[in-house]
């Protein structure tokens, strides 16, 4: 299988790029070939044959996050030759073995933070935004992580036009989801659901200890927010 793996890292995010790549190369997806999609608008990384660099302006918080799936949907041409596209946040590192058991038509995590529940408190609840879900529903369903989604590239950049067209109607509406990008994805996965859900244990704070969830596959790494976002 060809695997992309899709990384953002713009402004001061940078210094978490080569930890990614670094443990990615040690434990994803060892039976297959990997290869990187960066975004970022560091001049640093240089462009290798499975290590694609496509130069991004940084914007400030919260567009910097909720502008991914554009950026994902402008490479479409590229990305497509996949045969399966993961996103990953660039601030976080792959601590074990991650292999064929997570490849499926769409893929995402259950939120480490709403494993019981609560997604209503999660969820976007402005009814003018795109993303908005109704608290009926709400109450009722899985939210997943923004850091680690992935599936078969053509599902994925479908998501990704989806999600972006509805980040288009809400910018000119001067909304933002509740929580940007994560909110969007949640509202995808209402009308597709992921044939795949991993557990938490593939977006694990750094800082929790006794993870019930099994082996931690990737850590989501602790980070001062403010500093990182500049
Ligand atoms: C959570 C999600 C994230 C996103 C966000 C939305 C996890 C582990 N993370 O992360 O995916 O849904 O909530 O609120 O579930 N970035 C830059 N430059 C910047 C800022 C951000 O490149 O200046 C990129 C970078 O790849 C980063 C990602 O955007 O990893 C998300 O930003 P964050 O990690 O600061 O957001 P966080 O921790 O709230």
């Amino acid at each position: 299988m060809r695997i992309c793996l899709i990384l953002i890292a713009t402004g001061k995010y940078h210094v978490f790029v080569r930890d990614i790549v670094n443990s990615a190369k040690q434990f994803l997806f060892k039976e297959h070939s990997l290869s990187f999609h960066l975004f970022t608008d560091c001049p640093d990384f240089e462009e290798t044959e499975s290590f694609h660099v496509t130069y991004v302006p940084h914007v400030p918080w919260p567009a910097s996050t909720l502008m991914r799936y554009h950026f994902i949907t402008h490479e479409r041409a590229h990305l497509a030759n996949f045969d399966y596209l993961f996103y990953c946040d660039v601030d976080m590192r792959f601590v074990s073995d991650v292999g064929d058991d997570i490849l499926s038509d769409f893929v995402a995590v259950r939120h480490p933070n709403r494993t019981d529940g609560g997604a209503e408190k999660s969820l976007d609840n402005n009814p003018n935004s795109t993303a908005y879900v109704p608290f009926s529903i709400a109450v009722n369903h899985v939210y997943v992580a923004g850091g680690f989604v992935g599936g078969k590239a053509e599902n994925f950049l479908n998501m990704a036009k989806t999600i972006s067209s509805c980040v288009d109607i809400d910018l000119r509406n001067k909304v933002f989801a509740r929580w940007f990008d994560e909110s969007h994805l949640n509202k995808y996965t209402l009308s597709n659901p992921p044939t795949k859900l991993l557990d938490p244990n593939y977006c694990w704070p750094e800082n929790w200890t006794d993870c019930k969830f099994g082996q931690v596959k990737l850590l989501a790494l602790l980070k001062n927010h403010k500093e990182m976002r500049g």
